[in-house]
């Protein structure tokens, strides 16, 4: 498929992958989730490298759905575009490998979500978070009212949904929406550099740890452990003895096995 909204770059074992629709603030359009779907779907069969960072163009990351898109819509037609749009987002959510959003600017309604899908979320200075659909008399429809809670609590999330307030990145980094800030000129930088952290990490080891967390989280706390002890048992099969050799005789790991 030929992208005309989405940009992927490649570094080394790291991709950024841009939301490039300036003009509308990076509004996500039926256009942009058919090229994100089938990106998410390369990227899964594939696996071609070992961490993804998403940013936006501009000035944000992503406005939100985009408004003009779902004006038109009836009842019948706002299910399928809250369905498609919770869809993707869990499609990227469970991507075998992590996800960095990078939110350089405006992240709300459908930006925050987006965010709020990928694993690790790192803020310029200046971005702004906020789930303001309330403003338009509507609700999250893209796994908010789920998302946010979990991420940051019940209490906090009743104020930001219904409230339609916006958040300035100390506030999100205050109550855990957010895992670190830079300064807008070094956002890319630094979330680059987390990714190729991340990427020179044992590669099989870093899939079970966001696999773990993430199934886990759902499950109960016992069926999380029995869980855990077997992906801890198969690291012994391969990656984890070369991993504990290479310690050992104090050499970096050969991840390629
Ligand atoms: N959709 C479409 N176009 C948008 C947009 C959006 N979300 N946000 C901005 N734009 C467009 C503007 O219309 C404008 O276009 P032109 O007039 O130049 O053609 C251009 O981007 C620049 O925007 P502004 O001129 O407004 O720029 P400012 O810097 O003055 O203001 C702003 C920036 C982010 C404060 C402002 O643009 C704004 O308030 N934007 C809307 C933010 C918002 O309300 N976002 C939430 C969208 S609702 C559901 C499924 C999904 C959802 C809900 C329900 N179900 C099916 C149940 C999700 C909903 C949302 O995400």
């Amino acid at each position: 498929m030929n992208y005309q909204i989405i940009k992927p770059e490649r570094f080394g074992r790291v991709e950024l992958l841009t939301i490039s629709r300036p003009a509308s603030l990076n509004a996500l359009n039926s256009a942009f989730f058919a090229e994100l779907v089938d990106y998410l779907d390369y990227v899964v069969t594939d696996e071609p490298f070992d961490v993804l960072v998403i940013t936006g163009e501009g000035k944000a990351f992503a406005a939100g759905a985009d408004i003009a898109e779902m004006a038109g819509l009836d009842h019948e037609g706002a299910r399928r575009f809250s369905e498609r749009g919770q869809q993707t987002f869990l499609m990227l959510e469970d991507l075998p490998i992590p996800v960095i959003a990078a939110v350089n600017g405006y992240a709300l309604g459908g930006g925050c979500e987006l965010s709020m899908a990928c694993d690790i979320r790192l803020a310029s200075s200046n971005a702004l978070f906020g789930q303001p659909e309330v403003n338009l008399g509507l609700v999250p429809g893209y796994a908010g009212t789920q998302r946010l809670s979990r991420l940051i609590g019940l209490g906090g999330s009743l104020k930001w949904i219904l409230s339609g307030l916006n958040m300035d990145a100390n506030e999100a980094y205050r109550i855990g929406l957010v895992q670190g800030i830079s300064e807008p000129e070094k956002l890319i930088e630094d979330a680059l550099a987390l990714a190729r952290r991340i990427a020179t990490r044992g590669p099989k080891a870093v899939r079970a740890a966001k696999f773990l967390l993430r199934k886990g989280f759902d499950m109960s706390f016992q069926k999380a452990l029995d869980m855990e002890k077997e992906h801890f048992a198969e690291l012994f099969n391969d990656e984890g003895i070369e991993g504990m050799k290479a310690f050992l005789e104090k050499r970096k790991p050969s991840w390629e096995l």
